[in-house]
Order: structure tokens, then C-alpha cells, then sequence
């Protein structure tokens, strides 16, 4: 083992510290409210959405680029760009047929401007720089003027130095209410726009550049523990909108617990004939995928990214195969120079998120944080769906309280003996 691996080695060591609170103060999820129609108002965990004045029957917005200060999740904080004081910006949240006027403040050290990913709009109002309009220059406001004329699910980032400026967090989720929703009304319905960024530990910003080697995987820019559960009741309808403008990488977002369906992109309305189900979502980059199920299964259930490395945080990524190494003879050698040291890795790495170790400063463990058996061996982007019987009255920080004999446990020699299950040493 080289120097360089032996470093990686202690770091990866050094970062297997837990948050052991960090769940319990995810930010709670806003309260649903009802939008224009009677609809639900969308719930934009870690989020919000933006407060619109309404100027001659115009709805009014104004979104302001600049960089900002951003917890990830307690323990990982970041230099990002993004709207009117977070990352994402506001969602913006209308209903179909509104004329908007929307002005945009450039407080970023370069030019930008705004596109509105999937809105069908003049192409003027298009946002991409150089093509359908100059760049908006440092402390400039450009005003976007338009009608949302098909309901849906959108997005809006930046159509200048796009590599840089959504690597560092530039995005936002648009949603438009149909004026006469067709389908069955949803109880609930959250925006979540995912995201893949690179952050070195100890670093003060993301790095723009990385085109691989993502290490902190996100949803509405917070990494697990630090996501805010969504929160439901038993027998709702509720509607999932997930976006995705990760610079490299798709999302197959799976849910436990629920069987759901397809029914909208960011491209329209998915036909009623067309719709089957699903448990897994792929979100590819610069998609949405809108889908609805009725939670019928009371719990704590949970919504990740199924690809493995990005249910990792910071840490998880880029270190030599130990698995099976003995490293015995190692950690005699290094204890000797390095008290205390410890190889990380050779029995398999679920024992890192239980350890209690210092990180370096500014990085989390590369997994989640501790749930109410044990710790949760996932982190990045992960979320936990909160299926209760009063889901108004629930505590999002809470637990679900099992029914006795429904959590799978040890068996009992009499059990065993009863079913004729015999255990040996290699089976
Ligand atoms: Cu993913």
C-alpha cells in the first residue's frame, strides 16, 4: 500500500462519524395548503415556493441569482448559486392560462439568464443566451413576460456557462395546476428536484469541472439525513414530481412500499392507456417524471435513488477493494506510527456508519444516520415516506410505532424446530 491509499485509508476511517441527530433536525415539511382550483398546493420539502403579486391580473415574480451559504445536512455546508436565497430557487406555482411577468436580478460574478425547461412560450422568452437573448450581465434585471399555456411539471436553470452555473445549484422546479384537473385529486403533492454535485472534503465550494465522481447526491439540493420526510395519510392519493438536472447522471428512484404510476413528464400528460405500473422511476438528466400511488400501507417507507453510489455520501467513493484483505498485519504496522488507527472496509462497509469517529471538517460519513433500530446504511439521496394513520398530527422527526409481531427479528429455537429449519455451520 502506497502513502496516498494509506491517507485515503485513515481519512476514509476518520470520516465514518454519524450525525446521530441530524434526522431529527431535518427541516419539517411545509404545511399542504389549497391552491387556486381547490387543489393542493404543492409541498417543496427543504423548500418553498414563490410568492407571486398580482399586478392588473398579471401574476408577478421576481427571482434573484447571487451565491449563497447552504447546509447539505448538519456537518456539510457549501458556497452554491441559486434564487432569492436557496437552492433550488423557489418553485414556481401556477395554474394554466396565467400571463406572468417574471424579472430576473443577476448577482452572480458573470452574465446568465433564465430558461423555462419545458414551458411552451414565444421564443424570445426561451432564455438561451446568445440564441434568443443577450446574457443579463452582472446587476442587471431582465423581465420574461409570458403565458403558461399547458399545465405540467417543469424546471428553470441558466442557459449561460449552463456546465458551471447548474453544477452549482442554478435550478428550480415550475408547477402548473390544470384549470380543470382531470384525474382523481391528490391529498398530497411534493416537488423534489434531484441533483449531483462534487465536493472535496474540507472544500468551501462544489467543484464545476467534475464529470464523474459525483459525491453528494441530493434532493432539493440536501443530502440524507437531511432531507425532509414526505409525510402522508394512509389511503391518500399523492403525487411525487421529481425533476433532474444533474450535470451527468440519471436517477432511477425507487419507492418502497407502494405501487405507482407514470403520469406525467415535462413534456405532458401521460395517456390513460399508456400508464401501467411501476416501483422504479428513471428520471434521465433534464427530465421530470410526475408520479401518483395511494399509500395504502401504514410506515416509515423508503424513496432513494437505486443506484448504490448515490445513496453514498462524501467519503464512499474511490477507495481500494478490501473486501477480504486481512488486515491484521496492516493495522499492527500503522498503530505502530498512527495510534489507534484502524483499516476500514475488509469486513464490507456497514460497520462504517455505526463507528464514532472525528470526520475532517465540512464532510459527512459516506452513509446516513441512525434510525430507530440501528443505523441507515444510505445517505445522499434517500428520503423516508411517512405513512400514517393522522398524518397531520405526525411528528416528521418521529418514528413509525411497529404493531407487535409485524418487525422481523431473530428466530426463536422453537420456531425453527416448529418449521423443521435446520441451521448449520455453512447453510
Ligand atoms: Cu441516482
Amino acid at each position: 500500500m502506497n502513502r496516498r491509499e494509506l491517507m485515503q485509508l485513515g481519512l476514509m476511517a476518520g470520516s465514518a462519524l454519524v450525525a446521530r441527530d441530524a434526522l431529527a433536525k431535518a427541516v419539517a415539511p411545509s404545511q399542504p395548503v389549497v391552491a387556486p382550483g381547490g387543489q393542493r398546493a404543492v409541498i417543496t420539502p427543504n423548500g418553498s415556493s414563490l410568492v407571486w403579486k398580482t399586478v392588473g391580473g398579471v401574476k408577478v415574480g421576481h427571482l434573484t441569482a447571487h451565491e449563497l451559504d447552504h447546509e447539505f445536512t448538519p456537518g456539510l455546508r457549501a458556497k452554491v448559486w441559486g434564487y432569492n436565497g436557496s437552492s433550488p430557487g423557489p418553485t414556481l406555482e401556477v395554474t394554466e392560462g396565467d400571463a406572468v411577468r417574471l424579472y430576473v436580478t443577476n448577482r452572480l460574478p458573470e452574465p446568465t439568464t433564465v430558461h423555462w425547461h419545458g414551458v411552451i412560450l414565444p421564443n424570445g422568452m426561451d432564455g438561451v443566451s446568445g440564441l434568443t437573448q443577450k446574457p443579463i450581465k452582472p446587476n442587471e434585471t431582465f423581465l420574461y413576460e409570458f403565458t403558461f399555456k399547458n399545465a405540467g411539471t417543469f424546471m428553470y436553470h441558466p442557459h449561460y456557462d449552463e456546465m458551471t452555473q447548474m453544477a452549482l445549484g442554478m435550478m428550480g422546479m415550475i408547477v402548473v395546476h390544470p384549470r380543470a384537473p382531470k384525474g382523481p385529486r391528490v391529498a398530497r403533492d411534493f416537488a423534489l428536484m434531484s441533483h449531483e454535485w462534487k465536493i472535496e472534503p474540507g472544500a468551501a465550494r462544489p467543484d464545476p469541472n467534475a464529470m464523474n465522481d459525483f459525491n453528494l447526491l441530493t434532493f432539493n439540493s440536501k443530502a440524507f439525513p437531511g432531507t425532509a420526510p414526505l409525510v402522508m395519510g394512509v389511503g391518500e392519493r399523492v403525487r411525487v414530481r421529481i425533476g433532474n438536472l444533474s450535470p451527468m447522471d440519471h436517477h432511477p428512484i425507487h419507492l418502497h412500499g407502494v405501487s405507482a404510476e407514470l403520469t406525467w413528464t415535462d413534456g405532458g400528460e401521460v395517456p390513460l392507456s399508456a400508464r401501467h405500473p411501476e416501483t422504479t422511476f428513471l428520471v434521465p438528466v433534464g427530465s421530470v417524471r410526475v408520479f401518483e400511488f395511494v399509500a395504502t400501507e401504514p410506515g416509515d417507507w423508503a424513496m432513494h435513488c437505486h443506484m448504490t453510489h448515490h445513496v453514498m455520501n462524501q467519503m464512499g467513493h474511490g477507495f481500494p477493494v478490501m473486501v477480504g484483505a486481512d488486515a491484521a498485519r496492516i493495522d499492527r504496522r500503522v498503530k505502530a506510527l498512527v495510534p489507534g488507527y484502524m483499516t476500514m472496509g475488509h469486513d464490507g462497509m456497514g460497520a462504517m456508519s455505526e463507528m464514532q469517529m472525528p470526520a475532517p471538517t465540512n464532510s459527512i460519513p459516506m452513509r446516513g444516520g441512525i434510525g430507530p433500530f440501528a443505523s441507515i446504511d444510505m445517505g445522499g439521496m434517500f428520503t423516508v415516506l411517512k405513512v400514517r394513520a393522522r398524518p397531520d398530527e405526525a411528528d416528521p422527526a418521529g418514528w413509525y410505532e411497529h404493531p407487535a409481531g409485524t418487525v422481523a427479528d431473530l428466530a426463536s429455537p422453537a420456531q425453527l424446530a416448529a418449521d423443521g429449519i435446520e441451521v448449520t455451520r455453512t447453510g
